[in-house]
């Protein structure tokens, strides 16, 4: 197991933070953590977070790595037991479904802290993003007792 000391500065509705922190349960790593208000951020967060969102990953106090996807691949490369298999092509078919993901999470985001207005365009795009893999997980046979149609 990875001997850095880990610490995330979060925020408890964010999730973005829940894919990082979902992925250090798994792997039992352990992990501080300290949430901001996102209405009203500390001025340290800008020393730290060049774009002032959160998650940030503190490794060893003082090295900054931000960005969620690239939290957890870095985490998953220092840990034990990666969860992306080894074989490249593998690995790259992985990260095509982290961005795929990634997409679902931006509107969920979008839900969780933007203007109600905003609340049925981005909900109906995300029931169209699970259709999208709904439709494959039918056609690959991920639902071996349901048919496509
Ligand atoms: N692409 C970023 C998105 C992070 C993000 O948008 N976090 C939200 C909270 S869920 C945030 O910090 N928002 C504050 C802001 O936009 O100023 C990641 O994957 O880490």
């Amino acid at each position: 197991m990875a001997k850095n000391t880990f610490h995330i500065v979060g925020h408890q509705l964010c999730p973005y933070v829940q894919r990082v922190v979902i992925l250090m349960l798994e792997k039992q790593i352990a992990y501080s953590r300290t949430n901001i208000d996102l209405y009203n951020k500390p001025d340290w967060l800008f020393a730290i977070s060049p774009t002032g969102k959160v998650p940030i990953l503190l490794v060893d106090e003082n090295k900054v790595i931000f960005e969620s996807n690239v939290i957890c691949e870095y985490l998953d490369e220092v840990s034990i037991n990666p969860l992306y298999p080894s074989d490249k092509f593998d690995k790259a078919n992985h990260r095509s479904w982290f961005s795929f993901g990634t997409e679902i999470l931006d509107l969920i985001a979008k839900i969780i802290y933007q203007d109600k207005s905003l609340f049925c365009a981005n909900e109906s795009m995300i029931e169209s993003g699970l259709a999208l893999l709904k439709r494959y997980f039918l056609i690959i046979g991920i639902f071996p007792h349901q048919s496509s149609t």
